[in-house]
């Protein structure tokens, strides 16, 4: 495997993108490295939302409404551990409960990460290389005005409420790319590093946080390019917007290029937000605008088909 296009993938908006690039590319010219600062232990199991997601995506079996899960779960695990207080509210389907119990019990035969996300792909029948960030623990940690909170109490058990005050990644100091990941990046046949419409603040950040991969952005000979997860102001899901609002930047696509705009070469909008174009060009980044929301496949499709066009057509400033 040789891949020649690295895109780096937080949950369920980025995964919707990954999903049209695996149906573009071959499963040898893509490789999509996920976020993992989101995992955490819960009831014992070794829990990776976004590569849960990603890998559910990719193998046509997410639920489509929820976009993370599987289709047509059942929840009778959840209703039976509701009898203990405080155990339910992060939601784990009938179905889903086996992917973390399969991974936690290979982390704990001393497995890495990837090698275990490897596994679960095969048996989802996944051909793509979709690849944890890191074998490393990091935990995004969000300080809030409730105070400092793992990712998952702020998004899922606090519903976003907290008043976001900064972001950080526990261990980050210790924690390296996967060695396939950093080869990647610093490979010169890349032909170029697709960001996904993710929250650039919770779920690429991490990404970007770990030992040489900013620096890497910035020397690749392979142009960057991002899809913008805000359209018209807000966040398609999540809290992308309220989080940059509290950050202290202007929700909008703007404060998304100026963010990445030591690496970043193009950014994708959506056609509403075309009055934003001329400012993002003037810090040197080259504006796409086109319709980004991904409603069907062909959407996903077309989204992935643009953005490798787009990147690949660019020159590296
Ligand atoms: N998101 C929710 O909003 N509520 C849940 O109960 C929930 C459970 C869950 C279980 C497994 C899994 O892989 C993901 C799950 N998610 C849930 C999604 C996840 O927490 C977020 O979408 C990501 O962490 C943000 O990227």
């Amino acid at each position: 495997m040789n891949p020649s296009i690295l895109a780096l993938c937080g949950g369920v908006g980025g995964a919707k993108l990954a999903l049209g690039l695996s149906r573009t590319l071959r499963p040898d010219e893509l490789l999509i490295a996920v976020n993992t600062g989101d995992d955490f232990l819960h009831l014992g199991l070794h829990i990776s939302p976004d590569l849960d997601t990603v890998m559910y995506t990719l193998a046509g079996a997410a639920d489509p409404e929820r976009g993370w899960g599987l289709a047509g779960e059942t929840w009778n695990f959840m209703e039976a551990i509701a009898r203990f207080e405080g155990s339910d509210w992060f939601r784990l389907g009938d179905r889903d409960l086996a992917t973390h119990v399969y991974r936690t019990r290979a982390l704990q035969q001393g497995l890495g990460l990837a090698e275990v996300t490897k596994s679960l792909c095969d048996a989802f029948g996944i051909a793509h290389r979709v690849l944890p960030m890191t074998d490393d623990p990091l935990q995004t940690i969000i300080a809030t005005d409730q105070g400092d909170l793992p990712f998952q109490d702020y998004f899922v058990r606090l519903d976003c409420r907290p008043r976001v005050r900064s972001v950080r990644f526990n261990w980050v100091e210790m924690a390296r790319p996967h060695p396939e990941f950093a080869a990647l990046l610093n490979n010169r046949e890349l032909r170029a590093v697709i960001l996904c419409p993710s929250n650039p603040f919770l779920s690429i950040d991490p990404i970007l946080s770990l030992e040489g991969v900013r620096p890497g952005l910035q020397s690749s000979p392979a142009p960057v390019v991002a899809v913008s997860p805000i359209v018209g102001g807000k966040a398609l899901k999540g809290p992308a917007a309220r989080t940059m609002e509290e950050l202290g930047m202007a929700p909008g696509n703007l404060a998304i290029a100026e963010y990445y705009r030591d690496f970043l070469d193009g950014l994708i909008i959506d056609r509403i937000d075309e009055h934003e174009a001329a400012a993002i060009e003037k810090l040197g980044i080259k504006v796409k605008i086109v319709d980004t929301v991904m409603r069907s496949m062909q959407d996903r499709i077309d989204l992935a088909e643009t953005t490798l066009e787009f990147a690949i057509g660019l020159t590296r400033r």
